[in-house]
């Protein structure tokens, strides 16, 4: 028996490239030269080469298919005397391995494909899987995919699972079940490298159809405006309207909202909100020198569903009153001539009125006196 020899040839009986010229008996002389020129004349008949001749194993019937068989083992067998009787003979396998050309089209099992997602899903997440079927391997089989239509809102983008060659649907921004809750997404899958020797058999690309259905979740009240800023006087009195928020179920449901403030952000109890209209006013006096902004934080409560909480923010700012009297740091000793005339200096040490403390923002005019 002798050694095992690996052949590889294209299939449907394309011509062998040089690189896999069989390998021969290394004992032959001719071999080398042999191997060069029968690299560049392998479909030279048989015969022509008297000295070698029968080393080259040709294909006899053309349009071979790896795909439906990728291994052939020959025994060949080798007689002297010209086969005569009385010869002698040996024997030798040979495996003949056919490598893959891209001669199948992708195309899917099925041509729609059914998912439900639900809308609270997070960005990023993936929404569906599919698989263009592809009997070619390796880099005959591998696919890129496109999404046709159906996705005018721009909430998907699809891409090649390269392990796989499966394509991944993937959810680009949120979904909302109120707003849209079925998209019909028209996906095509193509063959990446595509033989040109092959389009008669194409078209190298198929078409399905992703159906995607929405599920709704129950979602908490939305304020109209996150962070709603007003201003009030340190002087209002109390119960005074500052201003109103305002929120409201996104749900089709629609469920009526109560309002109240997080007292993690009002400890003192300086604001109430009134629980149906969102109005909030003062409820004890305010100082603008002990807090001049408060920062509260607004909980809109779905009334079927308290565990339906949104949350918005209110920035009031207290407006400055003149209700502080400029104050000295210190208390400052002058002495005074007594001839002295009217209008000449009579301050032996000089009073800095910025050293007075101001305690308002109302700038007051000073004046000194004796
Ligand atoms: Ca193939
Ligand atoms: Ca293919
Ligand atoms: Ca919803
Ligand atoms: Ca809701």
């Amino acid at each position: 028996m002798g050694s095992l020899t690996s052949l590889k040839c294209y299939s449907r009986g394309r011509a062998l490239p040089p690189n896999l010229v069989p390998q021969g008996d290394p004992g032959c002389p001719w071999e080398a030269r042999r191997a060069a020129r029968d690299a560049a004349t392998l479909c030279r008949p048989p015969g022509a080469d008297r000295r070698c001749r029968g080393r080259i194993i040709r294909t006899a019937l053309p349009n071979m298919d790896r795909e439906t068989r990728d291994q052939y083992v020959l025994v060949i067998q080798a007689k002297d005397m010209v086969g005569q009787m009385g010869g002698l003979s040996g024997t030798t396998s040979v495996t003949v391995t056919l490598t893959d050309v891209n001669d199948n089209p992708p195309r899917f099992t099925h041509k729609n494909y059914q998912n439900t997602v639900l809308e609270s899903l997070p960005v990023h997440s993936v929404v569906a899987r599919v698989k263009a079927a592809d009997a070619d391997v390796g880099p005959n089989a591998e696919m890129d995919y496109r999404l046709m239509d159906g996705d005018y809102l721009g909430l998907f983008n699809i891409s090649t699972d390269e392990e796989t060659q499966e394509g991944v649907i993937v959810l680009l921004k949120p979904l909302d079940f109120e707003t849209k809750s079925s998209f019909s997404l028209r996906i095509e899958a193509t063959n990446r490298n595509i033989d040109s020797n092959f389009l008669s058999v194409g078209p190298f690309s198929d078409l399905a159809v992703v159906k995607l259905t929405v599920e709704d979740v129950n979602e908490p009240p939305v304020f109209s405006t996150p962070l709603l800023k007003m201003v009030v006087s340190e002087d209002a009195r109390m119960g005074t309207s500052i201003g109103r928020v305002s929120a409201h179920d996104p749900d089709s449901t629609n469920s009526g909202i109560r309002y109240s403030i997080d007292r993690n952000t009002d400890l003192e109890r300086f604001f109430n909100v009134d629980a149906l209209s969102g109005v909030i006013s003062t409820a004890k006096p305010l100082d603008r020198e002990a807090n001049s902004v408060h920062n509260l934080t607004l909980l809109a409560i779905e009334s079927q569903d308290p565990t339906q909480i949104g949350k918005g923010i209110a920035l009031i700012t207290v407006l400055d009153i003149n209700d502080n009297a400029p104050v000295f740091a210190i208390d400052y000793e002058t002495l005074l001539c007594e001839n002295a005339m009217p209008g000449q200096a009579s301050l032996f040490s000089l009073v800095w009125l910025s050293s007075a403390i101001m305690a308002s923002q109302v700038q007051p005019k000073l004046t000194t006196s004796l």
